[in-house]
């Protein structure tokens, strides 16, 4: 198994996310092994995670050793709204992703905050505010076999083993994740949305599709300015998707 201990992962480093950096071989979730009196760009990475958590109250299952599980302290000034953090974060992962498989522009978002790959959901970004500070949590499935990915999973998911056949280094996944992220969450205190707003409506996943979120039943018409998901003419602040596959 690769390590993604600190002595492997913190040489790699290229900017100030990912430090400090804890890790631990276990936790409940990496959400709360983060310190959150830290500074910004602290981070918690484990390679088993004995609760890992989805957004509404869901699981996030992967084997031990087989993904990236991290979470980044944010600080981001009052005002706008941090579920557009989840986006920022979707971006970053999509492009580390994309990268990684030499497949450029070949992952998608899916608002509010999955990572696809050919269809399948290879990554989830958890964005979890408390008294203005955040726990950005990213999951992506790394090497897990076909057989060892969730079952009950409500959408088609994939590795990046599953989808190049190839074993990838978790380490250099990890640093390149923390610097992209980086790059885009600046981009985001410097210009909100707006900054990311090219890079994510170029990888809308729902435009385009029927859908049903928060009982509106229609076209995505794609992302806002603000975030929010524009259907049948209405603008969903957060909700579950549902859509044709
Ligand atoms: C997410 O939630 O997609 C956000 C996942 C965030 C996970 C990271 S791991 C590091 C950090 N620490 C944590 O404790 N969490 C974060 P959601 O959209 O609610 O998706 C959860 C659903 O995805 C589950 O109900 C399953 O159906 C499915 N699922 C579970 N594990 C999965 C996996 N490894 N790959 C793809 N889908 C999965």
């Amino acid at each position: 198994m690769d390590s993604l201990s600190p002595e492997v992962v913190e040489p790699l480093l290229t900017g100030r996310f990912g430090r400090p950096y804890v890790y631990a071989e276990q936790c409940e979730s990496t959400q709360t092994l983060l310190d959150r009196s830290g500074p910004e760009g602290s981070v918690a990475v484990a390679d088993e995670q004995t609760g890992g958590r989805g957004r509404l109250g869901r699981a996030w299952e992967a084997p031990a050793g087989t993904s990236i599980l991290c979470s980044v302290l944010l600080r981001p000034p009052p005002g706008p709204d941090l579920a557009q953090l989840s986006l920022v974060g979707g971006l970053a992962a999509a492009e580390t992703v994309e990268e990684e498989l030499g497949l450029w522009r070949s992952s998608q978002i899916k608002w509010p905050n999955d990572v696809m790959i050919n269809r399948r959901k290879v990554a989830g970004v958890l964005a979890e505010a408390r008294e203005g500070i955040v726990a950005l949590g990213t999951g992506i499935n790394v090497n897990q076999t076909r057989d060892q990915l969730p079952r009950d999973a409500r959408q088609p998911v994939a590795s990046l083993r599953t989808t190049d056949g190839r074993e990838h280094d978790r380490a250099v996944l990890l640093a390149d994740l923390l610097a992209r992220l980086e790059r885009f969450y600046t981009a985001w205190l410097e210009g909100g949305l707006d900054a990311v707003f090219g890079d994510l409506g170029s990888r809308d996943f729902l435009r385009g599709r029927r859908i049903t979120v928060d009982g509106v039943e229609g076209v995505a018409e794609g992302i806002d300015r603000e975030g929010r998901l524009l259907v049948a003419g209405r603008a969903i602040d957060s909700g579950e998707v549902g859509y044709e596959r």
